[in-house]
Order: structure tokens, then sequence, then C-alpha cells
């Protein structure tokens, strides 16, 4: 329960951050190159935590996976490739990890079981466990396979016609996943569009999967070949430093090689409604996976609503542009994202108990928050809950505040962003 004291009062941020390697395409890249034929190749791995756990599970399941200083080397050899692990399968504090992971093992004909932390714990895995069995894989845990800890025997799988009730990314990964070791043609139906990386790398990988009007097909059998994957930087991670730019004053950040994923770019639509000083320099969208060069500069904002379709494209971001909305001129409501109350804490909860107790004027509601605007933050003791995006949040906070600011449990940060502070430190002027 690290407990740090936070840079508060600050006057300008100016600089230039080459911003870590996105999480979820990170994920991805060791999951395809696992159950890919051949030698897979990774540079810009990103290597917080949560990449680590998929890593440490995929090594358990029999896949060779080399580190060295410039890139990440998986040895896949097809699904046939991964053998029955002799130790349980910690997925840490992710659930990209056990979720993907189980739509991988509803394939494979052995056992397996899977753990993660209190946080996991807590996180709903029937919405995944159900399809999956539903196509034929044994799945039990605990309160009838709602919560880890779970075993899965995997075996002959059923396609699936599958319509999501909620958008998630997670849920169709892991039936796309099992989908490609169904007999047949899966078809998956999504609400609203969720990031599409796993779409997108399936393809990469030399496989086909076909997506129109929010139908998502894939034929199973199909065989994946190594690739290289050049993961751009996780716009998630750069949202601190968009926002921080935004609302500290006489700043201008550069924030280099961002991934610019349509699916993803929910916050850079939102800043920009609500007046950020935001420009892309560069775009790369010729790519698998688009990025580029992004400018902040300090903004004058407006409040704004945000809701609907556009919830999925900036859900990670959410707690940050709650603090951007307690600098804004009028008030801001978010809502639709009840989806916040099942990540790694209740976001809804969290944000709001914890800007808070920095003087921000913020509720919560049933489904998001109502945030008021031009709040002066002032300073206290407040805690990432062991949320990585709650405590770089109130990091981004602290740099507005009068008064001292410590943050406990600290250390969560290393989920996603083990640089974070170095990061932050460099801006500072
Ligand atoms: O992996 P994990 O723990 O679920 O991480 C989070 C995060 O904030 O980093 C969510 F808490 O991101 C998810 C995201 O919310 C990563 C993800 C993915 O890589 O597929 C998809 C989203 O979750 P979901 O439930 O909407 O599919």
């Amino acid at each position: 329960m690290a407990q740090l004291k936070l840079k508060t009062n600050i006057h300008k941020l100016f600089g230039e951050l080459n911003i870590p390697g996105d999480k979820s395409i990170s994920h991805r890249s060791v999951m395809f190159g696992s159950i890919a034929h051949g030698k897979t190749t990774v540079t810009n791995f990103l290597p917080g935590e949560d990449c680590l756990s998929t890593i440490s599970c995929f090594r358990k399941l029999g896949i060779k996976i080399e580190e060295t200083e410039e890139e990440l080397i998986i040895h896949g050899n097809g699904f046939d490739g991964l053998k029955e692990p002799n130790e349980i399968l910690d997925v840490g504090n992710s659930g990209t990890t056990i979720r993907l992971l189980l739509g991988i093992l509803a394939g494979r004909p052995f056992f397996s079981t899977l753990v993660g932390d209190r946080s996991i714990g807590k996180r709903p895995m029937t919405r995944v466990t159900e399809p999956l069995t539903k196509m034929g894989a044994a799945i039990d845990g605990r309160e009838h396979g709602l919560y880890t800890p779970i075993s899965i025997r995997g075996g002959k799988l059923n396609p699936i016609h599958y319509k999501l009730p909620v958008p998630s990314a997670q849920v169709k990964s892991a039936l796309i996943l099992a989908g490609l070791q169904a007999e047949g043609e899966s078809v998956i139906i999504e609400p609203a569009a969720a990031r599409d990386h796993t779409e997108r790398m399936i393809r990469m990988f030399g496989g086909e999967i076909h997506q129109e009007n929010g139908s998502i097909t894939v034929t199973g059998g199909q065989r994946l070949t190594a690739a290289h994957v050049p993961v751009p930087g996780d716009i998630s991670s750069a949202a601190f430093f968009l926002v921080a730019g935004a609302i500290v004053p006489d700043s201008e950040i550069v924030l280099k090689n961002v991934g610019l994923n349509p699916t993803r770019t929910g916050i850079i639509e939102v800043m920009k409604k609500m007046g950020a000083a935001i420009e892309l320099i560069s775009n790369q969208d010729d790519t698998f996976e688009p990025s580029g060069d992004i400018v902040i500069k300090t903004s004058k904002l407006t409040g704004t609503v945000i809701e609907g379709d556009l919830i999925p494209k900036l859900i990670d971001e959410i707690p940050i542009i709650a603090l951007l909305a307690t600098q804004a001129e009028g008030q801001t409501i978010i809502k639709d994202a009840e989806e916040l109350k099942v990540k790694e804490t209740n976001r809804i909860d969290t944000v709001v108990q914890e800007l808070k107790k920095l003087g921000a004027s913020i509720e919560a509601t049933e489904d998001g928050m109502i945030i008021n605007g031009n709040s002066q933050l002032t300073g206290g003791t407040v805690s990432s809950h062991g949320d990585h995006r709650i405590g770089m949040m109130l990091s981004i906070a602290a740099l507005l505040c009068k008064h001292d600011v410590f943050l406990e449990d600290a250390e969560a940060i290393s989920v996603s962003y083990p640089n974070f502070f170095t990061h932050l430190n460099s801006l500072i002027q």
C-alpha cells in the first residue's frame, strides 16, 4: 500500500513523449503469436504487469516466448501447440487476459484453472463463460461460473450465433477466438462498435473475418501465420497527458506515435467538441492499426454530454474525462456508461468519491455522472483503490491542487503504464 506525495500546483507542462505500447494490442500480439504458425515478432510491446501476466500464462501453456531489448519473439505452433498446463494460470489484474484466454481454451482438449487478483475475483465472467458453454466447453467457477477461480475443459466446439448483451471487445474477442476453432461459421452481433483489434489482428496473421453493419462472421479451421506486430502507443495512456496539457496553464505537449484506431478515438472527438486545442500532426492510416502524433495546448473548455455509441470508444478514458470536465465552463453529463461498474473498480463510484475529496463538484448517477465545471481543486489523501486508471487520473488532478496530495495504492499504475511518473516529471517546468 505505497503512499506517494504527488506533484501539485504546477504552472506549466512542456515537452514531447513517446507513448508506451497499446495494452489491448500487446495482449493480442502474444495470443495470436501463440496460436499462429511460426515466429512472430512484436515491437513496442507494453511491459506493463497486465501484459506480463499474458506472457506468463502462455508460457505455462507451453509456448516459447523470448524477450529482448528490442522485441518480443513468440514461437507459435497453431492452436495444437498449446499444451495442458501443470500450473494454475494467474491473470493478475487483467480482464482482457482471462476473458480472451477462456475463448482460446474453450477449443483446447485439456483442463486449465484460471485465477486472478482480488479485483478480478469481483468481475463478471458469465458474459464469456455462458456463450462458451453453449459452444461446447465445460466451464465451472465460483457462483456457477460467474467469478474466478474458473476451471475449463475445452474440446470440440459448435459455431455460435450470438447477440452481445453489452458492447464489449473482450466478449466478442473471446467468441471470435473460440469461433476460429469451431466447425463452421460463427456470427457475433454487436449492439455498438467496441474496439476491433482482434478483427484487425486476424487479418494481420493472414486469416479472414467479415464485419458488416455490426455483424461479425468468422469461420473455424483457419490456419494463421506468424507476423510482425509493430504496436502503436496506447491512446488510453496518452489520454492522461491530453487532459493534463489541456487543463494545466501555459502548456504544450507533443504525444508521439499514438494509436488512432477509430474504435478508440472517442476522447479526441469529445475534447474537440469541448473546445480543446488538439491537433493531429501526422497520421498513418494505411497500416493495420493507424497511428499518429498529437499536439495538445492549454485550452478553454465547455461542458458537454457524452452518451450512446460514443461510450465504447472512450470507456477507459471516462475517469480522466471526468477530471477534464471539472475544469470546463458549465456542466458535463456522462450517460449510458453502466459498464464502468464492472471494471478494475466500480469506476463511477471511485471517480466520484476521489474527485470529491479534492474539491470537485461531481455526482454519480445510475449510468454515469454529472460534473460541474470551473472547480478549484484543493488537496488531501486520495486512493487509486488498486485501479491504475484512477491512480493516473488523480496524479493529473493533483497538478492543479493548491495543497498537498497523497496517493494511496500508487503501485497499481504499473498495470498499464510502468513509466508514468517518469514521463509526467519530464514535462513539469
Ligand atoms: O483488461 P482489463 O482489466 O479489462 O482493462 C481495461 C482497462 O481499463 O485497461 C478495463 F478495465 O480495459 C479493457 C476495456 O475496458 C480492455 C479491453 C480489451 O483489450 O479488449 C476492452 C474493454 O473492456 P470490455 O469489457 O468493454 O470489452
